[in-house]
């Protein structure tokens, strides 16, 4: 063993913690030697708690400060909840795994001493606190007599803004990721599952990802034992919708895709009016070739204890294929359909108008946030 011990950056929040810990725990696993410390980085995300996400309007809130502790060769890795980084990576960064997706869809929170409700028989004008404007399209037009209100912070913070309200605001429920929840034990908390005729979900949502610099093979062979394959076509396609649309965090995109047969590859993306009035949805599917012959994502490179450094056939091309930022592996070819997906989808809701939708509701979200 040459090289075994590794530093991974994370946000400081609860679950950022809770899931750079689930990194750590599934990598010990594999590499029984390794020695791991985590070093906690506060994102702009993280600083202006109070400032709306479009209003900040970067699309990278919440993964600059991490990129930059990757290239100072302060941590060697960083783990992101795949959702919060752009469609676009910098110069020099690669997705070098993508890890088994958690439960994706949206879910509802009610405040507790109306746990009961659910989003069809509150009360005209209550309040449901969400800072996603692709959440907030989606459910006015289902829920035209409820109100929508940006609400901040960590999830943590979240839960006790709902409790105990938010200045003079009084939130009946808040709109959040399940598999945030999941992560943080609070399973118990929630009060309905938001199909995905209700509410689609966002680009990546669920699923974890490792973030490193492009030429750090010895990271790249480190962390192959997390990649799951389905997880990885399916969010290669939503990421292509996204970058095809130009969507930041901030932008009222969702998709969906899954993995049918282990081999049909179904996505559907939307694009909406803030107030949820005009939509284009659209659905597609493609074939993925030869998934079978590739049985596991794991066998591209050697199993056990590797070393961090330390790697043959760096100038092999493999490591340098990227489909929206996501290292391939032997999963070349099957990324570039998936990726083909994304993007010709994106292409017909574009032709169908998408960019006029979407640039206008950039435009309002960013003038009254
Ligand atoms: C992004 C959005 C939100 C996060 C926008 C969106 C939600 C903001 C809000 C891009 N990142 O989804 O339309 O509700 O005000 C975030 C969460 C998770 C990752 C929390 C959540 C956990 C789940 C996961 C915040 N980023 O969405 O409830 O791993 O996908």
């Amino acid at each position: 063993m040459m090289n075994s011990k590794i530093v991974i950056g994370s946000r400081k929040s609860e679950l950022a913690m809770v899931q750079t810990h689930w990194v750590k725990e599934r990598l010990i696993e594999h590499h029984r030697n390794l020695q791991v410390e985590i070093v906690g980085i506060s994102t702009i995300g993280d600083k202006n708690l109070e400032v709306s996400l479009q209003k900040i309007g970067e699309k990278s809130v919440f993964t600059k400060e991490l990129e930059h502790a990757l290239e100072e060769g302060e941590v060697d890795l960083v783990v992101h909840s795949l959702k919060d980084i752009p469609s676009k990576l910098p110069h020099g960064m690669t997705l070098a795994a993508i890890c088994q997706r958690e439960d994706p869809s949206d879910v509802v929170v009610m405040r507790s001493d109306i746990s009961d409700r659910s989003l069809g028989n509150l009360a005209e004008g209550s309040i449901i606190g969400t800072s996603s404007v692709r959440r907030t399209a989606q459910l006015r037009v289902r829920f035209p007599s409820l109100v929508f209100r940006s609400i901040r912070g960590n999830l943590n913070t979240r839960m006790r803004k709902l409790e105990s309200g938010d200045g003079e605001v009084k939130f009946s429920a808040i709109v959040l990721a399940a598999a945030g929840l999941k992560r943080l034990g609070w399973t118990d908390r929630i009060s309905n599952v938001l199909q995905s005729d209700v509410c689609m979900h966002a680009a990546g949502q669920g699923a974890l990802a490792v973030e490193c610099l492009s030429t750090n093979t010895g990271v790249l062979e480190l962390v192959h034992c997390l990649r799951h394959m389905e997880t990885t076509l399916c969010c290669v396609a939503e990421r292509a919708v996204l970058r095809q649309l130009d969507g930041g965090c901030s932008a009222p995109v969702a998709v969906h895709a899954n993995l049918q047969d282990n081999q049909h590859l179904c996505l559907s993306a939307g694009t909406w009016s803030l107030d949820g009035q005009q939509k284009i949805v659209l659905s597609d599917s493609c074939t993925i070739s030869d998934l079978n012959n590739v049985k596991d994502i794991k066998e591209d490179v050697g199993s056990g204890d590797v070393g961090v450094v330390g790697i043959t056939g760096v100038s092999d091309r493999r490591f340098c294929d990227e489909y929206v930022g996501v290292y391939a592996g032997v999963l070349s070819s099957q990324m570039a359909e998936a990726e083909n997906l994304g993007d010709s989808l994106a292409r017909r809701m574009l032709e169908q108008g998408a960019g006029t939708i979407l640039s206008e509701a950039k435009r309002h979200s960013a003038l009254s946030s």
